[in-house]
Formats: C-alpha cells, sequence, structure tokens
C-alpha cells in the first residue's frame, strides 16, 4: 500500500514536471500575431513607445498585429510570422509592473532595457517571410508585446497584451 502510494506520488510529481514546461498543444489559446512593416525606406517615428502620454499608434511605420488582444490566464500559444518583405522583426513579452508605466529604455542603443523589463519570452530575430512560435502559462495581468530590433519600439512597434483571471 505504502509503495503503491508512493508510486502514484512519483507519477503525480513526473506529470507536474512535464505541466511546468508548455506546449502548443496544450494551449488554451492561440494568438496569431503579425509582425508588420510600411517597407525599409519609411520614416520611422522615434517617439511612440508605449507610457507616452498621448502616443498615436495610427503614426506608426511598423507594428505588431494580434487576432486577439486578451486571453483567460493559462496557456497562450503565440504563432508569431515576420510578414515584413525586408526587415528583421523580433516579439518579446514582458508583464508591466503598473499599467501605463514606460519601459526601461537605453537611448544611446535605442532599446529597451530587456534586463531590468523582464523577459517572460520571446520570438527572436525573424528574417522576412518566416514564422515562430511561443507558448507560455501566464498570470493575470497586463503584458506588451514588443520588437527590440534598434529603433523599432519607438517607432511604435508593440502592442498591449491582457491576461485575464
Ligand atoms: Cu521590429
Amino acid at each position: 500500500m505504502f509503495g503503491t502510494m508512493r508510486t502514484a506520488a512519483l507519477a503525480l510529481a513526473a506529470a507536474t514536471m512535464i505541466a511546468a514546461v508548455p506546449t502548443a498543444s496544450q494551449a488554451a489559446t492561440t494568438i496569431q500575431v503579425s509582425l508588420w512593416d510600411k517597407g525599409a525606406f519609411m520614416e520611422m517615428p522615434t517617439d511612440l513607445m508605449y507610457g507616452v502620454p498621448g502616443v498615436d499608434l495610427s503614426k506608426a511605420t511598423m507594428g505588431i498585429k494580434v487576432s486577439q488582444d486578451s486571453a483567460p490566464h493559462g496557456i497562450v500559444a503565440f504563432k508569431v510570422t515576420n510578414d515584413s518583405k525586408d526587415i528583421v522583426h523580433e516579439m518579446i513579452v514582458t508583464q508591466l509592473s503598473e499599467a501605463g508605466k514606460p519601459l526601461p529604455y537605453i537611448e544611446s542603443e535605442k532599446r529597451v532595457d530587456e534586463d531590468k523589463a523582464g523577459d517572460k519570452g520571446e520570438v527572436s530575430e525573424l528574417d522576412p517571410g518566416q514564422s515562430g512560435s511561443l507558448t507560455l502559462n501566464m498570470q493575470p495581468g497586463t503584458y506588451l508585446l514588443y520588437c527590440n530590433v534598434a529603433g523599432h519600439y519607438a517607432a511604435g512597434m508593440w502592442t498591449v497584451f491582457t491576461v485575464t483571471p
């Protein structure tokens, strides 16, 4: 009896460990993500960061489009495609400590400070036309999906994503 319970406990522990690494097939919600831009020769705005008062993303010349901008908490799979013809893009997921608060930014590098901002996961540097995926076990909160290729975040390449309880 004791031995059987012990085996069951070990099996449960093993199952829990497997569950800790989410896979796309377990996903309760799948989000299609398009990384887009208006081409290599467009002007890039430099003041369209998240949290800038009155920021108007209609001026963005590149961006992140999602099939839905929220999901219930749990396993979320992001299927990311770089729909650009000529520019490398990526998608980084960060949880905002406080909605509306700007992410730490390194002005000289024109990038978000990923170490300080906190990185929940990413699909990094996709060539034009390439796809990648990221599956996360997400807690309720406000998240930002953004591209951290130099200059892209300030050009408006981000979107808010909400995970509900
Ligand atoms: Cu980009």
